[in-house]
């Protein structure tokens, strides 16, 4: 009897040890978490295309040296190639973590069972990928569009609830095919459409970009000439839209009402001074839940399959009173 209780004590001491062979990674139960000063982690930045990204950049970088970690960064400059690449290289680097935030949402299966087949944990940060297997990738951390997409239209709403005639409404879309912009219109065109005169006459993607907001809206002025309203998916864009408004010899604010959403500290400035109307926030500070999502791994935890970012909205009195202390 003992010989057979010592055989299965031994078996099971083997099957801890396969464990941990192909645990790769980060800490695993049999090797114990690495130190926080050994890990690297590797992480794919879409780009730099709005103040948003800016800040979403400085705040990981940051964040990660506070923490002793060592972060491999690269930026894509939003294309989906550059992407897959850094990735392949962080994951020939052997890694311990990869972190990235997939410029669009689809595309990403393959590169994705690259890094599990090697062991190497992965981290959504703000954008989600399409990829049915969910066992790709830890977390998705970040934002709940479509409800960015609601709290727009909610404002919509309710400012024009009095309407008697048709209010017409440009969209600028974000990255098309990302899951920001997919999303901020859904939310949108779900909420708007409890109110018939509410209409999206025009809608077209200026890559969330300042110089695109401006192109577009440039563009669309000129074929809608009765614009009451753009809902741009991010505050750079209706940056942008300012200019083109302006040089349409139309006040922003005024004669065509501006809501976006990020509310960075352009965009809160320009709220502050009433040439956009409503900013719902999306809180591009994700480095120190990362950091806790890494921290959780390596110490053998399980982590949730989404962890979302709280935010609130600002109206134009509220910008004035939160911009002083406005980190972003
Ligand atoms: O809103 C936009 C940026 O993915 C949430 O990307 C992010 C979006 C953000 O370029 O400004």
């Amino acid at each position: 009897m003992k010989k057979i209780i010592g055989l299965a004590a031994a078996g099971a001491l083997l099957l801890a040890l396969a464990g941990c062979a192909d645990g790769g990674g980060g800490g695993t139960e049999a090797s114990g978490p690495k130190d926080i000063g050994d890990l690297v982690v590797g992480f794919a930045q879409v780009g730099a295309e709005s103040g948003w990204r800016t800040a979403n950049t400085k705040d990981i970088q940051d964040t990660f040296k506070d923490e002793g970690i060592e972060l491999k960064f690269s930026d894509a400059q939003q294309k989906q190639e550059n992407q897959i690449k850094a990735i392949r290289s962080y994951i020939q680097q052997q890694v311990d973590y990869i972190a990235f935030s997939p410029v669009v949402e689809t595309g990403w299966d393959a590169v994705l069972q690259e890094a599990k087949d090697a062991g190497i944990p992965v981290v959504l940060t703000d954008r989600a990928v399409d990829s049915e297997d969910t066992s790709l990738y830890e977390t998705f951390l970040g934002s709940d569009f479509v409800k960015e997409g609601q709290k727009a239209g909610l404002w919509v709403l309710d400012e024009y609830k009095d309407a008697t005639k048709p209010v017409n409404i440009i969209q600028l879309e974000g990255t098309t095919g990302s899951a920001p912009a997919i999303d901020r219109a859904e939310g949108f065109a779900d909420t708007i459409r409890q109110n018939a005169n509410l209409k999206v006459v025009a809608s077209q993607t200026g890559d969330f970009t300042r110089a695109g907001g401006k192109q577009v809206t440039e563009a669309l002025l000129k074929s809608n000439p009765d614009v009451d309203l753009i809902y741009a998916h991010n505050d750079d864009m209706g940056l942008g839209a300012i200019e083109a408004v302006e040089a349409a010899g139309l006040v922003p604010g005024k004669d065509i009402k501006i809501v976006t959403i990020d509310a960075v500290h352009d965009g809160m400035q320009a709220l502050a001074d009433g040439k956009i109307n409503f900013i719902v926030e999306c809180s591009p500070l994700l480095g120190a839940q990362l950091v806790d999502v890494i921290k959780t791994l390596n110490d053998g935890g399980t982590v949730e399959k989404r962890i979302i970012t709280d935010e609130t909205t600002f109206t134009q009195e509220q910008a004035v009173e939160a911009l002083p202390d406005r980190k972003y």
